[in-house]
């Protein structure tokens, strides 16, 4: 039996304003993306999942809609769209698109008719309450950007509730109405072709109904960022959400069923892994991958990383796929968590752990988090709370493909400045060097596809201690060990029996892996696959 794409593939997300500029107006658009879908092909990659690219005021950068079955100007048309979506099927690409079913953005024609009267037939589009007995917001929840998550509105004598931006009033999934209209915007897209879905904030999108106050969260310190002062208790994560994503997972199942491709689902959520697991579903199944984004923030340990691992695969479903994840458009990036000598381990980590792994545009290039000058800041994140370090600006820069002007991203002013090293962190100078990590992650995705034991095969741990992480890769009678040195001290591991005549597929320090008497030995902060044989 083969795996279905989105088991054995690499999915790479865009951020479209950041990927290329082909209009000169610094901003990126779809015709880049076309531009770069060979670019993507060579770097070798499945799937590409573009952030939000519908009409939107912005505010949030395209995660506040104003119209769910368009695309903004800014980045192109309707028909610029089924152009990348037909060259990237030429390719063999899949294209995913970001939906972001939790809220509008306060300019959709939904909400300006909601909060029009209370008598208006969308009224109950959206989720309106009564002030508090002394005229303060319905409860204490405080959106994920500081402040009440309650805005009131002058017109109507009513507040309506945001988890985000004010200007991204939440909908109201109760009603049958939103229900039906969110679905038909799935459809629209899975018809033109769209192979699927990551989903905002999926975990967000049902309230409890008579919306009690959320508890204080006793592990708060002001540096986290107001939203962190209360757990998500009533206001996240209730039980009613599983039967929407099912519902989601009907629709896009019922394309596969009718021949039409296997269409995916993708879950963004945030939660502990006990809590993750039942978006996979129970009696019905729900997303097919909920996102895991634990190598984000486990501490960079080999026993900690460790212990992530073994508890994830042991507390996948029956028949629940992993993935791994480790980077994004709001999470500080790799290298610049982890160093450039770990981003490498890392990346050896991501494309050889057993489940979907998700590359971040910009970290095979080791790409860090970019200064940006107080008056250059873009991200409402950090305009409302700035200098806790939450701006998600550094981490969305242009990419860098060539030492032409702007770095070939635009012949005008980029939205946001280029990583300061450019002119040498490009994909055309890094592409010519063997030794870039942009040449090490084109050589594991080529490793990737080229070994089942990597795609899809059993994951064992074999060895872990204060720096060492090894662990097996499976598949029938194809064996590879694959070995993290996580430290700056070089070790020496001795290989299993099956394993002593192992010999070297990749490393990510030149020349210094190496299997001598059936032991393995290994350089400071270098990660090897081995093959054994
Ligand atoms: O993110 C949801 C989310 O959990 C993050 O916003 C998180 O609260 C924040 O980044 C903490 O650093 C999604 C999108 O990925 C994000 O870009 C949007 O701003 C948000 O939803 C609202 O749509
Ligand atoms: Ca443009």
């Amino acid at each position: 039996m083969t795996a279905p794409w989105w088991q054995n593939g690499v999915i790479y997300q865009i951020y479209p304003r950041s990927f290329q500029d082909t209009n000169g107006d610094g901003i990126g658009d779809l015709r880049g993306i076309e531009r770069r879908l060979d670019d993507l092909v060579s770097l070798g990659v499945d799937a590409i999942w573009i952030s939000p690219i519908y009409p939107s005021p912005m505010v949030d950068f395209g995660y506040d809609v104003a119209d769910y079955c368009a695309i903004d100007p800014r980045f192109g048309t309707l028909a610029d769209f089924d152009d990348v979506l037909m060259q990237a099927h030429r390719r063999g690409l899949k294209v995913l698109l970001d939906f972001v079913p939790n809220h509008t953005s306060d300019q959709h024609p939904w909400f300006v008719e909601s909060r029009a009267s209370r008598q208006n037939q969308k009224r109950d589009w959206y989720i309106w309450h009564d002030a508090a007995a002394d005229g303060g917001p319905p409860n204490n929840w405080i959106s994920d950007f500081g402040d009440s998550a309650w805005e009131w509105d002058e017109t109507t004598g009513q507040y309506y509730y945001h988890a985000f931006l004010k200007e991204q009033p939440d909908l109201n999934w109760r009603h049958p109405a939103v229900r039906a209209a969110m679905y038909d915007v799935m459809r629209f897209w899975f018809d033109r072709g769209v192979d699927g879905f990551r989903i905002d904030v999926l975990w967000h999108m049902v309230k409890a109904a008579d919306f009690p106050n959320n508890p204080p969260n006793p592990a708060y310190r002001p540096e986290m960022g107001e939203m962190h002062r209360l757990l998500q208790l009533h206001s996240t994560d209730q039980p009613e959400v599983h039967r929407i994503a099912a519902e989601m997972r009907d629709i896009a199942d019922g394309y596969g069923a009718r021949g039409q491709g296997e269409r995916v689902l993708i879950g963004e959520i945030y939660l502990p892994v006990d809590r993750l697991m039942h978006y996979y579903g129970g009696e019905r199944p729900e997303v097919h991958l909920p996102f895991n984004f634990q190598l984000i923030d486990t501490p960079w340990q080999a026993r900690a990383l460790a212990a992530v691992i073994t508890s994830y695969e042991a507390a996948l479903p029956l028949g629940g796929w992993p993935n791994w994840v480790l980077g994004n458009h709001d999470r500080p990036r790799v290298a610049a968590k982890r160093g450039q000598a770990q981003a490498r381990v890392a990346a050896v980590l991501l494309l050889t752990l057993r489940g979907t792994p998700t590359l971040y545009y910009g970290d095979e290039l080791g790409l860090s988090d970019v200064m940006i000058e107080a008056s250059q800041v873009r991200d409402p994140r950090e305009l409302r709370e700035p200098g806790l370090a939450l701006g998600r600006d550094p981490v969305r820069t242009p990419m860098p493909w060539d030492d032409s002007e702007n770095a070939g991203f635009t012949t005008a002013h980029p939205w946001l400045p280029l990583n300061a090293d450019w002119p040498t962190r490009n994909v055309a100078r890094m592409s010519e060097e063997p030794q870039s990590i942009l040449t090490l992650y084109r050589r594991l995705l080529a490793l990737r596809r080229n070994r089942r034991a990597l795609s899809i095969g059993n994951f064992v741990l074999l060895n872990v201690d204060d720096e060492m992480l090894v662990y097996e890769r499976r598949h029938g009678s194809e064996r590879l060990i694959v070995a993290l040195n996580l430290g700056a001290q070089s070790h020496r591991l001795p290989l299993p029996d099956w394993g002593r005549g192992s010999r070297v597929l990749l490393s990510t320090v030149a020349d210094a892996a190496l299997v001598e008497d059936g032991a393995l030995l290994l350089g400071s902060n270098e990660a090897v696959v081995l093959e054994a044989g």
